[in-house]
């Protein structure tokens, strides 16, 4: 009797169970307590899903940013041009920032843009080796901005610790040195969060003796969290996902073309730029970056032109900011090193 009464509420149990779980396939979202993912379209017509803060385009007021990534590509900021009584060229550059933007950036996913003159990526800036180039930078957003170029320059143009708080400016100025193709970012902690969002754009400097001539084009590789979670939901080369397969880029047999490629992805340690049916010449763009594996070793020497506080650190901000980044004090006098110096008395 005990055991026909047990096995009666074991069955009623499992009922219940089964019950329960079978509520799953009739009313999912009764059970499943995440997010319900939306759907969008991308520009395959593919769907992508995300659970993430997707602005919708009805409750935005705001205009959408345009961004044209054939015309980013070829679009070059020279600068205005005035030759100095030395016979220096001195380029000047008009950059504000900004971080209250929308962009579209696939069919039906907005996100918030930060922004180099209302783009993203920023203008690709260029000069000729030995021009003196001068930026006046403006700060619109509601955070504080940098501007960090790479490339050689004094300390206190590094824009690292010289943060432009919100309607602030700063003139970063600089000869362009050395040839090659640099780039330049927002590098105001978190590095991370000022990237991501867009805070970012190439910096060319030509050698005095013109390169072969080419049609050239720029490719700023780089991701969108647009679910803010730490991972890219797109990935793209000029912001917009699988923009130059629906828009081939448009070339001749036997034309010589010239890419420029700056990888400035966030979150992923390592991106690709893979070519098919053919192969490329190499050109080195300036060592100031090695990419490395576990067990990797290299021999570096340099020197600094100018004295300060400069930094050195992994260009993965994940890595950089949980303790990877490092400073070299650059001194006039060799003879006059403190033995020890306080962290306050060099910002
Ligand atoms: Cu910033």
């Amino acid at each position: 009797m005990q055991n026909t009464i047990q096995s009666a509420k074991m069955f009623y149990i499992l009922v219940a169970i089964v019950s329960v779980s079978s509520l799953y396939f009739v009313v999912p979202s009764v059970i499943v307590a995440e997010e319900t993912p939306r759907t969008f379209l991308t520009h395959t017509g593919l769907s992508i899903q995300t659970t993430g803060d997707v602005i919708d385009p009805i409750g935005y007021d705001g205009k959408a940013l345009d961004f044209d990534p054939d015309k980013f590509m070829k679009e070059f900021d020279y600068g205005e041009v005035t030759v100095l009584d030395d016979g220096t060229v001195l380029r000047e550059f008009y950059i504000t920032s900004r971080d209250d933007q929308i962009m579209e950036v696939s069919p039906g996913v907005f996100y918030n843009v930060w922004t180099f003159n209302d783009s993203v990526p920023g203008p690709t800036i260029r000069a000729t080796e030995g021009d003196l180039v001068r930026i006046h930078f403006t700060n619109e957003g509601s955070k504080p901005h940098s501007l960090h170029f790479h490339g050689i320059h004094k300390a206190e143009m590094d824009g690292v610790f010289e943060n432009v708080g919100t309607g602030g400016t700063y003139t970063y100025e600089f000869y362009a040195d050395p040839v090659g193709l640099h780039l330049y970012h927002c590098h105001v902690h978190p590095v991370e969060e000022h990237i991501s969002h867009g805070l970012y754009g190439a910096y060319i400097v030509d050698p005095k003796e013109a390169r072969e001539p080419a049609e050239e084009f720029v490719f700023i590789l780089n991701g969108l969290d647009t679910d803010f979670d730490g991972e890219n939901n797109f990935y793209a080369a000029n912001t917009i996902p699988f923009y130059y397969q629906h828009h081939p880029i448009q070339i001749n047999v036997n034309q010589n073309i010239r890419a420029y490629v700056v990888n400035i992805l966030e979150f992923d340690a390592v991106n690709n730029f893979h070519l098919h049916g053919t192969l490329f010449h190499h050109y080195p763009a300036g060592n100031d970056m090695l990419t490395m594996s576990q067990g990797d070793r290299q021999i570096l020497e340099f020197n600094y032109k100018y004295p300060g506080l400069y930094m050195f650190h992994a260009h993965n901000t994940e890595f950089s900011e949980k303790g990877w980044v490092s400073t070299f004090l650059v001194k006039e006098n060799a003879n006059d090193f403190d033995t020890e110096v306080e962290y306050d008395d060099i910002i």
